[in-house]
């Protein structure tokens, strides 16, 4: 090779294989029959909501219809609303969470 040759290195493209996990919120919905102390035991128990937070979501949920209680990744998400909704079942009650990606 001369000695002025230019050696290129090949162009390789690269994709970055780290991407960031989607998101999944996990909502909580009102009904007629779960008491509030309920609710608000089950936000702190399995979500680890403080009292204030707690108490904040579940009145959210209660006058409105549904609330956010937190947002996770997809397994931690569907994980905690099958514990939040087999307490409630256990207890008698119809308590309903859902996990749904963020847009
Ligand atoms: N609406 C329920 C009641 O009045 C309380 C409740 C709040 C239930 C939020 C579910 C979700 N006892």
């Amino acid at each position: 090779m001369a000695e002025n040759d230019v050696v290129l290195a090949p162009r390789v493209k690269t994709t970055p294989k780290v991407e960031k996990p989607k998101l999944y919120k996990v909502l909580l919905f009102n009904d007629d029959y779960t008491p509030r102390e309920f609710v608000v035991m089950v936000l702190k128990y399995v979500f680890r909501a403080d009292g204030s937070s707690a108490e904040k979501i579940m009145l959210t949920a209660h006058m409105k219809g549904s609330s956010v209680v937190a947002v996770y990744t997809k397994d931690i998400a569907e994980t905690k609303v099958k514990e939040a909704m087999d307490l409630a079942k256990e207890a008698g009650f119809p308590l309903m969470f859902t996990a749904e990606p963020e847009e």
